[in-house]
């Protein structure tokens, strides 16, 4: 089994471990030209032009080491990508990985809707090679190319003149136009060859050397060299081998349904949001089992010991509301156990049932599950978590939560890096806020409606900053009510910056649809088109981020919303 991996950047120990495992593939496949292989991690950390945007495909094998790897330099302006290198590693007996290399690649452009890929394959032509000998892997090497529809440009200067890009080595410039029927035209051709000469090479496309093969790209449509005779057609790609989102769901979230009158936060939810996201292409992954001691990092064991006893003593139709509240004598609680929910509990309207322990810590195993994607390496997984985590703190539940599934989350990945946990439900995560309020490790940054107007009431202000050693690592954007996208997304940029400052190694997104027009429990006029433009926002952060369900209670905004989002998220290119 081959696992893929898309490297976007190297800010991670991850990344920079692969990268390594990169270039020593690279040295040992391309022993004559050893220097790229510095210039393989300079595309990847320093990214010099913003007009190319380097990803970095790597094959992992059984054991965890890297295999193989593609370099694609995208273009984004131009909707073409060039395909710089795509080795597997010479060592390795495994077969296969260069194929499933290049169809990865294919997949991931196909994704962002790219228009085409470029690449240079040496010349299959005995005269003009350096080598004569190499004919013949070259023109296997181009018969594998052809099987996808990839073919060589014919009638142009390029594969004739040697050039100080080519080093006078001479090669085809293949198109692959990926699933595209629409012929090359020259004018995108040219705009392409421009480009490649200028970002990869940093050649002037005006140069008396550059200028005329550029100009060479006549033929309108370009023609594209086509085979003899009918090739055999690549085997589709099975199976898909990259996914912008792992989506984790988890079925126990139904065993908690409280059949209340009004009350919003209801199985369906999750229904609504798996609907939406149909047809995008996600992956979707079951939760594995993480116990209670992650919980206990966050709760304390008071509050986990009462959940669990309490939930396991009620029958399917028993609710416990809490009703006394010792708020003043926090060293009394209640010995009467049903009478000891006001003691772990901040509202009136969020009872336990007898499941509600139960799908709670299932909602925190879909959260931890998501969690180790990210470790090992997926840049985005949504954790579609129910019941919902933010409004619960480390002795308290509420708000519909119960056990605060970000920050169990966000405490996990602090042991690897500095975290950023930002919160875009309606509703203040006083439960986050309060779990992370003293420490430096895990930056807090909440958009919500001010707490004047809104739900829990008593947090949430522009005043709380954090304290002792996190102070300065806490952030809150009260918004008034009835704050639309172009409000909405001033104060998102606002908080974007202030995060980027921070500089995290990871992102924990709490979301809530709660903030779009017309949520039952909100007060704000997000749109569809806000939700897209927030996705947008999250991944240019490009940061590895996991997005954890919170709130949302429309359920045409749940289903709406997070295709939006989701849209957004991975439009970018
Ligand atoms: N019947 C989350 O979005 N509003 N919680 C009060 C009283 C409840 C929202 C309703 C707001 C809680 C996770
Ligand atoms: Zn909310």
């Amino acid at each position: 089994m081959i696992r893929f991996r898309y490297l976007f950047g190297v800010g991670r120990e991850l990344d920079r471990a692969q990268l390594a495992q990169v270039q020593d593939i690279y040295r040992r496949s391309f022993p004559y030209a050893p220097e790229y292989a510095e210039k393989i991690a300079q595309w990847m950390e320093k990214r010099p032009r913003p007009d190319v945007d380097p990803v970095l495909i790597v094959a992992v094998g059984e054991g965890g080491g890297v295999t193989g790897f593609a370099l694609l330099l995208r273009f984004p302006d131009l909707k073409y990508a060039y395909l710089d290198y795509l080795a597997s590693d010479p060592g390795t007996r495994a077969r296969g990985i260069g194929g499933a290399l290049y169809e990865a690649v294919r997949e991931l452009l196909l994704q962002k809707g790219a228009k085409g890929l470029f690449f240079d394959v040496p010349h299959d032509n005995q005269k003009l090679l350096k080598d004569p000998s190499r004919a013949a892997v070259n023109q296997r090497r181009l018969g594998f190319y052809r099987r996808y529809g990839a073919l060589p440009i014919e009638g142009t200067l390029y594969d004739k003149t040697p050039t100080r890009a080519n080093e006078g080595y001479l090669t085809h410039l293949v198109f692959d136009p990926l699933d595209r029927r629409r012929p090359l035209r020259a004018q995108a051709a040219r705009a392409f060859v421009r480009a490649l000469y200028e970002r990869k090479y940093g050649l002037n496309p005006k140069d008396p050397e550059i200028a005329p093969i550029v100009a060479s790209f006549k033929d309108d449509p370009v023609r594209l060299r086509q085979p003899r005779r009918a090739v055999p057609e690549a085997p589709p790609a099975t199976q898909r081998r990259l996914f912008p989102v792992q989506v984790v769901t988890n079925d126990r979230h139904r065993l908690h349904h409280l059949k209340e009158r009004g009350y919003v936060e209801r199985p369906v939810r999750v229904d609504a949001v798996l609907r939406g996201l149909e047809g995008l292409g996600v992956a979707h992954v079951k939760p594995r089992h993480f116990g209670e001691t992650p919980i206990r990092a966050v709760h304390t064991a008071a509050l986990i010991g009462y959940l669990a006893r309490a939930s396991a003593r009620l029958g399917p139709k028993d609710l416990i509301y809490p009703t006394v509240f010792p708020l003043r004598r926090r060293r009394r609680p209640p010995r009467e156990f049903e009478m000891r929910a006001g003691y772990y509990c901040i509202d009136t309207f969020t009872p336990l049932a007898h499941n509600s322990y139960v799908a709670a810590r299932a909602a925190v195993d879909c959260a931890l599950t998501g969690t180790v994607l990210i470790e090992h390496g997926e840049r985005f997984v949504y954790a579609l978590c129910r019941p919902p985590g933010h409004h619960a703190e480390p002795e308290a539940w509420g708000g519909f939560c119960y056990f605060n599934n970000a920050a169990v989350a966000a405490h996990r990945l602090s042991t690897q890096g500095r975290v950023a946990l930002l919160d875009i439900d309606h509703h203040h995560g006083n439960g986050s806020q309060e779990i992370f309020y003293r420490r430096a490790d895990v930056l807090t940054v909440s958009i919500h409606c001010h707490p004047d107007h809104a739900f829990p009431y008593f947090t949430g202000f522009a005043d709380e900053k954090g304290a002792g050693p996190g102070k300065g690592f806490n952030r809150n954007y009260p918004l008034p009510p009835g704050t639309d996208d172009t409000a909405y997304l001033k104060a998102l940029d606002d908080a974007l910056k202030h995060i980027t400052r921070y500089a995290p190694h990871f992102l924990v997104l709490s979301i809530g649809y709660d903030i779009m027009k017309g949520d039952p429990t909100g007060t704000f006029n997000v749109s569809t088109t806000g939700m897209r433009a927030i996705g947008r926002r999250i991944a240019a952060m490009r940061l590895p981020t996991l997005i954890v369900q919170e709130g949302g209670y429309s359920l045409g905004n749940l289903r709406h919303g997070a295709r939006a989002f989701m849209t957004g998220l991975t439009a970018t290119w």
